[in-house]
């Protein structure tokens, strides 16, 4: 294992005179404080090296302490106290086909109810360059293995070209399992996958890994999905109309939903689905590339929207690709931070760019979607390495890959709750004088339940 030291671990002696302007003002309201947001909130975020671990692509936990990281090439590795445990989780690298560049294991759900049945659930390409969706189960004897027989195959997808492979599985909210699926690449969508109804490339999936527990296919179809009553649709589509989900979240405190789409030459966007939402969302590509208009494919079924129209939902961010310091532009959705952390950025949605290493923190202000750049001059960051992947802990905290190394975001002068309210005044008036804003926030907020 290799540390680095973390880009921004400053700490200023003194800095409770230069601290005061930028204190934001506070009211006590209802037995609420009130923090105005001010200029430089973000400025004593700080990324603290965890592990460094090559080539990982998902990062995700099984409902206790423990961190699981997935590589592309095929192995899932567990940190427990951030510590790497010497002997792998799980490895398929001789399953996995990663030969292309989009291609390996990359993504790994473990089931809501893992501690009782020890299911979870992986994203992988295979031999014949398809996707397969696959359930495994830890060893009966050791927590910290999973066992390699364990393997059913619950969906095989043909893919017709390397690229585009989504990737990402994920519980929601309601205990089904979301599957992001890509539009089965080469470039702008040439078979209209996106919104062809019976094609799984380009949507979202939505299954019920409980039913058919014992008996393939190995899940079923939730009631609830949108399409169940129109045979033209394949039951599994929640939503359609996506290029190449690349990393999708559920925010643990509302169950949002947020998707980021990789887009073509053009635009990356942010897609948000709210956690009342039935499904049925058609998210544009391939007539619109984030929030222009993109082609009208003579393959695509008649009845698919035009662009720009009530049938399409738009992303409520994105950016074009000249803003980013790179040849390239590829989005990497992250998490709603709601971790113990880094209370400045609580309820704020994070993503990145691949190519550039830019990261932002996006929220929503009275319907208004506004987003602030995190790295390069004034941000507390430097540009990440190839951010290919955000993760959360069983608690919140948030991980980001940048280059091998795995980080962890944290406030550099963190006050707890407990520290406040035994010696309030001592955390006031000494080092910690600016972590009083943060502890303002942290004081507002409500731990999730989790899971
Ligand atoms: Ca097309
Ligand atoms: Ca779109």
């Amino acid at each position: 294992m290799m540390f680095v030291p973390p880009p921004h671990g400053r700490r200023t002696a003194g800095r409770l005179f230069f601290a005061i302007p930028r204190v934001c003002l506070t009211f006590w309201v209802s037995a609420l404080f009130i923090c105005l947001p001010t200029f430089g909130q973000f400025e004593d975020l700080r990324l603290v090296p965890v592990v460094d671990l090559a080539g990982v692509v998902d990062i995700s936990h099984a409902g206790d302490e423990r961190l699981f990281l997935t590589t592309q090439s095929g192995t899932i590795h567990i940190l427990e106290n951030d510590q790497l445990l010497t002997t792998p989780f799980l490895d398929l690298t001789q399953t996995v086909s990663s030969v292309g560049f989009e291609q390996g294991l990359l993504g790994v759900a473990f089931h809501p109810n893992y501690a009782q049945n020890g299911f979870f659930f992986v994203n992988y390409t295979n031999g014949d360059n398809a996707t397969v969706i696959a359930r495994y189960a830890v060893d009966a004897q050791d927590p910290n293995r999973a066992d390699p027989q364990s393997a059913r195959i619950l969906l095989t997808i043909t893919q017709p070209f390397d690229n585009h492979n989504g990737g990402q599985v994920k519980f929601g909210p309601d205990g089904f399992l979301y599957i992001g699926m890509g539009d089965g690449g080469s470039a702008n969508d040439p078979g209209c996958r996106s919104q062809k109804p019976d094609e799984l490339l380009g949507k979202m999936l939505r299954i019920d890994v409980d039913q058919n527990v014992a008996t393939p296919p190995y899940y079923g179809i939730p009631v609830s999905n949108p399409f169940v009553n129109d045979q033209s649709y394949r039951a599994e589509i929640w939503a359609t109309g996506l290029r190449n989900p690349w990393r999708f979240s559920f925010d643990r405190v509302t169950g949002d939903l947020y998707i980021a789409d990789v887009g073509q030459n053009a635009r990356e966007e942010i897609n948000f689905q709210a956690a009342a939402s039935n499904g049925g969302e058609n998210y544009g590509w391939d007539r619109m590339e984030g929030l222009l208009c993109f082609e009208e494919d003579a393959d695509c079924p008649v009845d698919t929207p035009a662009c720009d129209t009530v049938d399409l939902t738009n992303p409520i961010l994105d950016y074009a690709h000249t803003t980013v310091d790179s040849f390239c532009a590829s989005v990497t959705g992250g998490f709603v931070y709601r971790g113990p952390d880094a209370p400045s950025l609580l309820g704020y949605y994070l993503y990145a760019d691949y190519c550039g290493g830019e990261l932002w923190a996006a929220r929503r202000l009275q319907d208004q979607w506004t987003t602030t750049l995190l790295t390069g001059a004034g941000g507390p960051f430097e540009a990440l390495a190839g951010p290919a992947t955000f993760g959360e802990d069983v608690n919140g905290r948030l991980y980001v890959r940048n280059g091998r190394v795995i980080q962890r975001f944290e406030e550099e002068c963190l006050v707890t709750v407990a520290d406040l309210r035994a010696n309030w005044l001592q955390n006031v008036e000494t080092e910690c004088f600016n972590g009083f804003v943060n502890v303002l926030t942290l004081v507002s907020f409500v731990p999730p339940a989790v899971n």
